[in-house]
C-alpha cells in the first residue's frame, strides 16, 4: 500500500453506515462535475480522493461509532473555516496602527459555519491541517493558531497567485513561520537605536528648520530599518546593485540613514542660496547635481557597502521629479542595465542575481497613477524582466488632504498588484518585528521565484502633507488619534522593557544622545563656515557642435556588413514575401543603386555593434517595424524560431538587444531612459508607434529626458524615433508634436532632427553612438519617416555612407544652385521638402531665383551654416520658412527667432504653411492632399504673398 493510499484509508476510515452512503452519492455527483457538490465536499474529494467502502471500518476518533451526517457537515464546515482564515484573515487583521478600525469579517468566525468551540475541539487537527505543528491538537487549536498567523499585525494575500509551487512555498513559509525574523536581544536593541535615530533626525529638522518642507517619515519610521534589512540581505548575497526609487515621503531620512548622505550636507540644503554659510564645499562630497539643481527632497544618491573581501554592494537612490511614481520604470531600467552583460554579440546575457530594485510608493499614488500598472506589466516580459522588485507602499492613510475613501475604489492601496499575481502582505508599521519579517518574506520570495512582491506598510502621517500644511482642518478626527498616539520608538521601547531587554531609561538616554550628536554637527558647521557654491555652469563639452565626429565607414566594411545582414542560418525558412524584399536589398550598394531607409538603418546598427557599442532598441512592434520596413527579427515559418540578422554578423563586437515593447509609452520610455542612464556605453533607442503617442509619455520627456542633466547631472544619450509627417492619415497619425520638443530645447539638452535621406539617418545614428560615454552625450529626438521609408528620393548611394558625415543643414537635391540669382531662400524640414523636390521636378518653371535648403537638425539650429549661406546670396530678398504642420505647431515658432536674427536690411521673413489650427491635421485624405499641394505651390511660387506680415 502506498503512503497515499494509507492516508486515504485513514481519512475515509472514519465514515461508515449511512454516512459513507451519503458521501459516495456525493462522490458520484462530484465525478460528473466537481461543481455539483458543496465546495467543502469538493475540497475533501480533491484532498482525499474517492471514499472506499471496504476501508470504512474504523472510526478514527470515536472507536467503532460512525460519525453522523451532522459530524460530516461539521468537518466540512471546519475545513471551510480554515480555508477562509487563510483567504480572508487579512480582513480582520490588526494592520492599522491608527485611524481605521478593522471592520472584520464574518467569514473567519466559527459561528458563520454553525460551529461551536466544542465542535471544533472534537475534530482532530490533522483532519483540517496536514502540517499542524506540535501542540495544535484539535480544530479549535487550528483555528486559533491560524488566526494568530493570518489576522495579526501582518496579514497575507496570495489567493490570486495561481502558480502551485509559489502558493505552496508561501503557505509553508507563512504557516511554518519560516519568514519570522527571529531577532536576537542585541538585534532588537539595534532596531530600537535605529528608530531613535530616525525619529531624532526628524525632530531635529523640525525644531531647527521651522516651517520648512521635509516630508517627514514619522508614522512610517520602520521604512528605514526595513530598507536596512534589504541592504543586509543583499550584502549577504553579494548582490552588486540595489536600485531604489521613492517619492518625497521620508526621502531625507532614507538619504541620511540608508544612503549615508552626510547630515551636515542635508542641513546645508535647508539654507537658501546665495547666503549659504553652511554649505560644505562642493566636490568634497562628490555631489553631481546639475547646474540648475532641484529641491532637496528630489535628489538621489549612491553608497557603496562592502559585501565581501573584494566585493561591494552599491545602493543607488534615483533622482526623482515631483511627478509621483514615474521613477518606477526608470529604476527598473537601471536594474536591467546593471544585470545585462553587453560585451558579446547576440542578446545581452542577463544575470538577475546581480541587481534588484526596491520601490517605495505612496498609498494614494500607487493605486492612482497609471504608470504603476505600466511598470508592473513590464515585470514579466522578456525584454523588461528584472527578476522581481520589492515594493513597499508607504501607506499613511491620506494622500495630501484626500482620504482613502475618496482616493481609490479598492479596499487596499495594493490591490492593483493582485492582477499581476504578486503576493501582498499588509503590515502594521507599529510592529517593528513584523515589518522586518515582511522584508524577509519579500526578499526570499523574490530570490526564489524572481517575481515582484508588495509590502503594504500601514502607518500614519504625524504631520500634514508637508510640515507647513495643517491636517487638522481636513482630517480632524484622524489627527485627534494621531496626536494621542505614541511613536513607534516609544511603543517598541515599552515592548523591549517588558521583554527585559532594555531598561526604563534606555530610550530617554538614546534620544538625548541622538539630539546632542546632531546638534554638535550643526554647531560645527557654523563654526567652520565653508565656501559657498558658485553658480554651477553647464559643462563646457555640451556647448560645442558635434561636427568633429566622423561617421563614414569604408566601402569594404559597409559591403561586408550588408552581405552579412542578408545571410541566414543553415536551415532557416523565412517568409517568402520577405525573401523578395531582401533579394531587392542585395544590390542596393552596387553602382547606380541606392540603399533605402530600412537597409541604411540596419547598416547603422550593424556598424555600431561592429565598433563595439552595444545597442538596445525597443518600441511597439519594433522588431518588424510598425511600417514593416525593419524586419530585424525574422521568424522561421516552419519552426517559429526567430533570428536577428545583426546577431549573425561576424564583425559584431557587442550585443544588439531588440524587443517589441508592450502597449505602453510612459512605462516603456521610462525604462529605456533608466537603462540609458545606467549603461552609458550603450546606444539605447525607443521608438514610438506614431510620433504623437509619445505624448502618453510626456512626463518622461519633461521631467527626465529633457531636464535631468540640468537638474541632477544625470546623463542620457538615448535616441527616440517618433514617426512624423503629413500624409493624410488624420489628426492623430500625422504629427509627433515636434513643437513640444523644440519648446523644451535649450542648453543643448537634446538634439531634435528631421532627416530626409537614408544616409543622413545612418550618420545621425552613428554620431549618436559615438557620443556614448562622452561628456558631450545628450538625447536625440528624431522625427522619423513613414511613407518616406519607401520613397526612392530618400534612398542613398553607397558613396554617401562611405564619405561625409551628418549634415545639420542640407542642400535640396535635384535643384541647380544659382546663388547669384537667388531671390528667395526657402527653408524647411522633413517630408514637405521631399514633396517640394518632387513638385520642382514636375514643374516647367525655371527655378534659378530659388535657393532651397533643408534643416535636418532643428535643434541645435544650424545658425552658422545658414549665416554663411545667406552671405553668399547677394540678391536675396526674402527667407521663407515652409512647413506642413499648422503655424502654431511644427518648427515655425522656434525657428522664426533664429531666422529673424539672420535677416539683412531689406530682407523679409515669411511663413508658408497651414494656418493656426487646434487640431494637428484634417481627417479627410483628399482635403489633406489639396492643402498640402497648396502649401508646396505657395512655397515655390515666384510671386510673393501668403503670410508675409510675419517678416521683421
Ligand atoms: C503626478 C502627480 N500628481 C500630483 C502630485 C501632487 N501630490 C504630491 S504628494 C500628493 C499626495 C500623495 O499621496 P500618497 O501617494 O499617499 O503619498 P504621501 O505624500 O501621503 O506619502 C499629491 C497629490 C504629484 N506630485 N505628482
Amino acid at each position: 500500500m502506498t503512503q497515499n493510499e494509507e492516508s486515504l484509508e485513514g481519512f475515509w476510515g472514519g465514515f461508515h453506515g449511512p454516512n459513507i452512503g451519503y458521501i459516495e452519492e456525493q462522490y458520484e455527483l462530484y465525478k460528473e462535475d466537481p461543481e455539483n457538490v458543496d465546495p467543502s465536499m469538493k475540497e475533501l474529494f480533491e484532498k482525499h480522493g474517492a471514499p472506499k467502502r471496504s476501508e470504512v471500518t474504523k472510526d478514527i476518533q470515536h472507536g467503532d461509532q460512525a460519525p453522523s451526517l451532522d459530524d460530516v457537515k461539521k468537518i466540512t464546515s471546519a475545513i471551510k473555516l480554515v480555508e477562509a482564515i487563510r483567504r480572508y484573515g487579512h480582513l480582520e487583521a490588526d494592520i492599522y496602527p491608527i485611524g481605521k478600525e478593522t471592520d472584520g469579517t464574518k467569514l473567519v468566525k466559527p459561528e458563520t459555519y454553525g460551529l461551536s468551540e466544542d465542535d471544533l475541539r472534537d475534530i482532530p487537527a490533522s483532519w483540517l491541517w496536514e502540517y499542524a505543528p506540535q501542540g495544535v491538537d484539535n480544530g479549535y487549536d487550528v483555528v486559533r493558531y491560524l488566526k494568530d498567523i493570518y489576522t495579526g499585525t501582518i496579514s497575507f494575500e496570495f489567493d490570486h497567485v495561481n502558480n502551485d509551487e509559489e502558493r505552496k512555498w508561501l503557505l509553508e513559509h507563512i504557516e511554518a513561520g519560516k519568514y519570522h525574523a527571529d531577532l536576537s536581544a542585541d538585534e532588537k536593541k539595534q532596531l530600537l537605536d535605529r528608530l531613535a535615530h530616525v525619529e531624532g533626525f526628524e525632530n531635529f529638522l523640525h525644531k531647527t528648520f521651522v516651517a520648512q518642507k521635509r516630508f517627514s517619515i514619522e508614522g512610517l519610521e520602520m521604512m528605514v530599518p526595513m530598507l536596512d534589512r534589504v541592504v543586509k540581505h543583499a550584502i549577504d548575497d553579494q548582490v552588486d546593485n540595489i536600485m531604489m526609487g521613492m517619492a518625497h515621503r521620508g526621502r531625507l531620512s532614507v538619504l541620511a540613514h540608508v544612503l549615508s548622505k552626510p547630515v551636515d550636507l542635508i542641513f546645508s540644503e535647508f539654507h537658501y542660496s546665495p547666503d549659504k554659510e553652511l554649505v560644505p564645499s562642493e566636490g568634497s562630497r562628490g555631489i553631481n547635481y546639475g547646474w540648475s539643481g532641484d529641491v532637496k527632497y528630489h535628489f538621489g544618491g549612491t553608497r557603496e557597502v562592502k559585501s565581501g573581501e573584494e566585493k561591494s554592494t552599491r545602493i543607488t537612490l534615483a533622482n526623482n521629479p515631483s511627478h509621483l511614481e514615474f521613477v518606477n520604470p526608470v529604476v527598473a531600467g537601471f536594474t536591467r542595465a546593471a544585470q545585462d552583460d553587453r560585451t558579446e554579440t547576440g542578446y545581452p546575457k542577463q544575470n538577475i542575481d546581480k541587481a534588484f530594485s526596491v520601490l517605495i510608493h505612496g498609498d494614494a499614488a500607487f493605486i492612482g497613477e497609471g504608470i504603476v500598472a505600466e511598470t508592473l506589466n513590464l515585470s514579466g516580459l522578456p525584454g523588461y524582466h528584472i527578476g522581481g522588485t520589492i515594493h513597499v507602499i508607504a501607506n499613511n492613510l491620506v494622500g495630501y488632504t484626500t482620504d482613502q475613501e475618496e482616493g481609490r475604489s479598492t479596499r487596499y492601496a495594493s490591490d492593483l498588484a493582485k492582477g499581476f499575481e504578486i503576493p501582498v502582505v499588509h503590515v502594521n508599521a507599529d510592529d517593528p518585528i513584523a515589518c522586518i519579517a515582511a522584508i524577509k518574506l519579500a526578499y526570499e520570495y523574490r530570490k526564489t521565484f524572481n517575481k515582484d512582491f508588495v509590502i503594504d506598510l500601514v502607518g500614519y502621517r504625524r504631520y500634514g502633507h508637508n510640515e507647513m500644511d495643517e491636517p487638522r482642518a481636513t482630517q480632524p478626527l484622524l489627527y485627534q488619534d494621531i496626536d494621542n498616539h505614541p511613536s513607534v520608538v516609544h511603543s517598541f521601547a515599552d515592548r523591549l522593557i517588558e521583554e527585559g531587554i532594555v531598561e526604563e531609561d534606555t530610550l530617554p538616554k538614546l534620544k538625548e544622545k541622538v539630539e546632542s550628536d546632531l546638534q554638535a554637527i550643526y554647531d560645527s558647521m557654523k563654526e567652520n563656515p565653508t565656501p559657498s557654491i558658485d553658480t554651477i555652469e553647464m559643462p563646457e563639452e555640451l556647448e560645442g557642435d558635434l561636427d568633429h565626429i566622423e561617421t563614414a565607414i569604408p566601402f569594404e566594411t559597409l559591403k561586408s556588413l550588408h552581405d552579412g545582414l542578408l545571410e541566414r542560418p543553415e536551415g532557416f525558412t523565412g517568409f517568402k514575401r520577405l525573401g523578395r524584399i531582401f533579394k531587392r536589398r542585395e544590390k542596393m550598394l552596387d553602382e547606380g543603386q541606392k540603399a533605402d531607409w530600412g537597409a541604411a538603418e540596419a547598416l547603422a546598427y550593424a556598424s555600431i555593434v561592429a565598433d563595439g557599442t552595444p545597442i538596445r532598441l525597443t518600441g511597439q512592434d519594433t522588431e518588424r517595424g510598425t511600417f514593416a520596413h525593419r524586419h530585424l527579427v525574422l521568424h522561421d515559418v516552419e519552426t517559429g524560431e526567430t533570428y536577428c540578422p545583426v546577431h549573425g554578423l561576424k564583425e559584431s563586437e557587442a550585443s544588439f538587444d531588440i524587443h517589441n515593447s508592450p502597449l505602453s509609452e510612459a512605462g516603456a520610455l521610462g525604462f529605456e531612459y533608466g537603462y540609458s542612464i545606467h549603461s552609458q556605453d550603450t546606444l539605447v533607442i525607443w521608438e514610438a508607434q506614431f510620433g504623437d503617442f509619445a505624448n502618453a509619455a510626456q512626463v518622461i520627456f519633461d521631467q527626465f529626458i529633457s531636464s535631468a542633466r540640468a537638474k541632477w547631472g544625470d546623463k542620457s544619450n538615448m535616441g527616440m524615433l517618433l514617426p512624423h509627417g503629413y500624409e493624410g492619415q488624420g489628426p492623430e497619425h500625422s504629427s509627433a508634436r515636434l513643437e513640444r520638443f523644440l519648446q523644451m530645447a535649450a542648453e543643448n539638452n537634446w538634439i531634435v532632427a528631421n532627416v530626409t535621406s537614408s544616409a543622413q539617418f545612418f550618420h545621425l545614428l552613428r554620431r549618436q553612438a559615438a557620443l556614448c560615454g562622452c561628456e558631450e552625450a545628450r538625447p536625440l529626438v528624431v522625427m522619423s519617416p513613414k511613407s518616406l521609408l519607401r520613397n526612392e528620393r530618400v534612398a542613398s548611394e553607397a558613396q554617401e555612407f562611405t564619405e561625409g558625415k551628418f549634415q545639420p543643414l542640407r542642400e535640396q537635391p535635384n535643384l541647380a544652385v544659382n546663388k547669384e540669382n537667388a531671390k528667395r531662400l526657402l527653408i524647411g524640414s522633413g517630408k514637405i521638402m521631399v514633396d517640394i523636390e518632387e513638385a520642382i521636378e514636375k514643374s516647367e518653371e525655371d527655378f534659378d531665383w530659388l535657393r532651397v535648403l533643408r534643416v535636418e537638425q532643428i535643434y541645435p539650429f544650424p545658425t552658422k551654416a545658414l549665416e554663411n549661406e545667406i552671405e553668399e546670396l547677394p540678391n536675396l530678398e526674402e527667407i521663407v520658412w515652409v512647413q506642413e504642420e499648422p503655424q502654431n505647431m511644427g518648427s515655425w515658432n522656434f525657428v522664426s527667432d533664429y531666422l529673424r536674427q539672420l535677416l539683412k536690411d531689406g530682407q523679409t521673413l515669411r511663413y508658408v504653411g497651414r494656418p493656426k489650427r487646434s487640431s494637428p491635421s484634417v481627417g479627410d485624405p483628399n482635403m489633406h492632399r489639396i492643402v498640402q499641394e497648396q502649401v508646396v505651390q505657395e512655397a515655390i511660387n515666384p510671386s510673393k504673398g501668403g503670410n508675409s506680415n510675419e517678416g521683421n
